[in-house]
């Protein structure tokens, strides 16, 4: 089944929507420097917090001569959202701002951002150009499960694949059985949602008896959270779907700041527009392409919320091989850990992606996991609880325990760390309708 599909994604015309992403590299250096000079300008004389950073490091607006300036400028961290919650950062009046999107924190009040209509329009163009990338066309039927609301994922999508003039189905999230009545009967061949969800509804989808070969389903643009490349694997294998990594973040405008072609070798950002920077999250010092570091983001033409240098806590690396499809603007390799997910178990770091391969590649698996961490007698104790197949639990004993020691050794190999490994029915752990909940910590602080 998976091959019956995979050339639908080679359709994809050149559209005109998509030209910037060709651009020549000068000329998109110099466009990024003009853009850039603009906003720290704007900002600056807007944003009482950032004019202040700026002048406790005297550096001004006019300091800004090359790209690498930037370097001078301060960061942005989530924090600075926080202390100037909810409005303190806007760069636009209110009378302007036509839209508040919030995204939950793990802790107490949101951070709020903010669009005029100039962003909006910005928004649904590079929401345009990423379902360009994807293959995606007029004519497409483009179901969108991604939340609709203070979340930015469901009218980022919505706006990017009308302006791209395909057909889009507002579902949102949730009510798995109606979203798969509706991908059947109005002939949906495109799907935006998280990973996790799509797992979920391709398993549904199993238990109704719907015969997913027969769907017209193409395309999968899935982001929100981190996934691998071996839950890619198992996804394509499955479904006969190419499924596209798609990557945003609230703070900078939502879904679309960057997302894969059809090389599907790491997202390319909008770097005409969202400007990018690695640095080590330790020092805050530069690094160049191709070493792993965080990623730093700066809004080169959002006006109503700009932000300069701002820290993602998403690590990666910028890939600057050239790419395939032809494309200037700069891949980053996909984005599998945050620097605030790391789990420290034993003194031993690890990142729940690490756990995701090791289990993915150890057969007889389900992509569906979840890690509970305890703490007894002050010692770290990890238990991994997956999914398996019904073939594997309809076998004896014996079978379920190697299987057990496989993955036992598999994490042990990748993590240096003992894991206890629980195995469990299919559709026994809990399904998310947007983010998964991977990690349930309850180790006392
Ligand atoms: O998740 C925006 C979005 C919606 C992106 C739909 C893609 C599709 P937030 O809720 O603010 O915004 O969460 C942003 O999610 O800093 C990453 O840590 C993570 N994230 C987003 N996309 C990816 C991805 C939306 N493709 C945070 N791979 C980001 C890995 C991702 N992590």
């Amino acid at each position: 089944m998976a091959e019956r599909r995979l050339d639908h994604g080679k359709k994809q015309a050149f559209n005109v929507a998509s030209a910037p992403d060709y651009l020549p590299l000068p000329q998109l250096r110099a466009l990024q420097l003009e853009r850039l000079q603009s906003i720290v300008q704007r900002t600056y004389e807007r944003v009482a917090h950032f004019r202040e950073r700026c002048d406790a490091l005297n550096v001004e607006p006019s300091n800004i001569q090359r790209l690498e300036d930037i370097e001078a400028l301060p960061f942005t961290v989530k924090d600075d959202l926080r202390a100037t919650y909810p409005y303190g950062l806007f760069a636009s009046p209110m009378e302007e701002i036509v839209r508040l999107h919030a995204s939950s924190g793990t802790t107490g009040k949101p951070i709020v951002v903010a669009y005029n209509q100039s962003d909006i329009a910005l928004w649904a163009h590079v929401m345009e150009r990423s379902f360009a990338a994807c293959g995606v066309h007029p004519g497409d039927v483009v179901q969108n499960a991604y939340g609709y609301g203070l979340f930015t994922g469901g009218l980022g999508a919505h706006y990017g694949a009308e302006a791209l003039g395909a057909t889009v189905i507002p579902i949102s999230g949730g009510q798995s059985d109606r979203q798969i009545m509706v991908m059947r009967d109005f002939g949906v061949t495109a799907l935006c949602c998280t990973p996790s969800y799509f797992l979920h509804l391709l398993e549904r989808a199993t238990d109704l008896g719907v015969d997913w070969a027969s769907l017209p389903l193409r395309v999968g643009i899935f982001g929100a959270e981190p996934w691998t490349d071996s839950m890619r694997e198992r996804i394509e294998q499955e479904s006969g779907i190419r499924a596209f990594d798609i990557y945003g973040l609230s703070e900078i405008i939502g879904p679309g700041v960057g997302v894969e072609c059809s090389a599907q070798n790491g997202p390319h950002l909008f770097e005409d527009h969202f400007y990018p920077e690695i640095i080590d999250p330790e020092t805050g010092a530069p690094l160049p392409d191709g070493e792993e570091g965080e990623l730093v983001l700066t809004t080169l033409t959002k006006q109503a919320m700009p932000m300069i240098r701002y820290r993602t806590r998403d690590i990666t690396a910028i890939d600057p091989e050239p790419c395939a499809c032809g494309r200037t603007i700069r891949r980053i390799r996909r984005i599998s850990r945050r620097s605030d997910d790391m789990l420290i178990i034993r003194g031993v770091n690890v990142f729940p992606s690490q756990i995701e391969s090791a289990l993915l590649r150890v057969e007889g698996t389900l992509p569906h996991y979840q890690i509970e961490l305890t703490r007894t007698h002050g010692l770290d104790q990890m238990e991994v609880a997956v999914e398996v197949t019904p073939e594997i639990l309809s076998d004896k004993v014996s079978g379920m325990e190697a299987l057990q020691k496989r993955i036992g050794h598999a994490l042990e190999q990748v993590l240096g760390l003992r894991a206890t490994v629980r195995l469990v029915e299919p559709q026994t752990l809990p399904r998310s309708e947007g983010k998964a909940r991977r990690v349930i910590d309850r180790r006392e602080v």
